[in-house]
């Protein structure tokens, strides 16, 4: 069989990392080349070996490479790409059910399945026909920090056991059904904004605050209506047995 020319383009800097690793030990297996897109944080580029742009580049991109997978791609993939060659994403969530941005939270916000969804790429954003699916398991002490962790875990140990099998076109596609939501960036804001007049159960409170709970972000806030400044806050959740403080500081 001949070798596929793989082209990975990642722009999260957790996958970056750990797909280079990967694409160093598979040297002599499969011939792969990771790159980033000009949208990639800085930090993304010292785990990867260049830079395309899917939309300048595209013509070197369909001479060089016979497969694309997107990592968390941030740059959208433009049709003569995905109707010329293979072009797969692994998106962060679980189709339908979370298309768009940061799907873990809306897990935990409404509720909806948490995991990753392999799919082939056609003109609509997390739409396309489902090559595979799974679920991670969320739990009550899961913040949006937790849970995207797992998530991304469950996708490095996926790829690592499943890539040669992905490019080789090992899984059948099936397509999407037309249930589920798109969440966007404008959504997630909207989430962060807490309204101190807001009536609801505690229970959507405690999830909503924990589902935009992420060390190193300033999500969810109120805003002080003597000064109207913003004041960030985020959840620490711990666990404890029942009717025992595992905390020891509240010893
Ligand atoms: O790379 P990624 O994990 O994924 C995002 C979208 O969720 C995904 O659907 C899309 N296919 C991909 C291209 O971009 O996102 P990130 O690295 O920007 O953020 C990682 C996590 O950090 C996010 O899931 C939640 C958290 N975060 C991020 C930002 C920017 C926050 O809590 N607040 C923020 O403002």
């Amino acid at each position: 069989m001949k070798t596929r020319r793989v082209l990975i383009v990642v722009d999260n800097v957790r996958l970056a990392e750990s797909l280079n690793k990967m694409a160093v030990q598979w040297v002599g297996s499969c011939d792969v080349h990771v790159v980033c897109s000009p949208l990639a944080p800085p930090e993304v580029r010292r785990h990867v070996s260049g830079e395309l742009d899917l939309v300048c580049d595209c013509k070197r991109i369909l001479s060089c490479y016979d497969f694309l997978f997107s990592a968390h791609c941030r740059q959208i993939i433009p049709s003569n790409l995905y109707s010329a060659m293979p072009c797969v994403n692994i998106h962060p969530g679980c189709l339908p059910e979370t298309r768009g941005w940061f799907p873990h939270v809306w897990s935990i916000i409404y509720g909806l399945p948490a995991g990753f969804t392999v799919h082939v790429v056609d003109g609509i954003i997390d739409h396309g026909s489902i090559l595979y699916r799974e679920e991670v398991n969320k739990t009550l002490l899961d913040t949006s920090e937790s849970l995207y962790s797992r998530v991304l875990s469950a996708e490095l140990s996926w790829i690592k056991d499943n890539f040669f099998r992905l490019v080789n076109g090992g899984f059948s596609p099936v397509p999407q059904s037309a249930d589920g939501r798109v969440f966007s960036k404008a959504d997630f804001d909207r989430a962060c904004h807490i309204d101190l007049n807001e009536t609801g159960s505690f229970r959507d409170f405690f999830d909503r605050l924990r589902a935009l709970s992420h060390e190193g972000f300033k999500n969810a806030y109120v805003v002080d209506e003597l000064s109207g400044d913003r004041v960030y806050l985020q959840v620490q959740l711990y666990p404890g047995s029942f009717g025992v403080d595992s905390c020891e500081d509240c010893k």
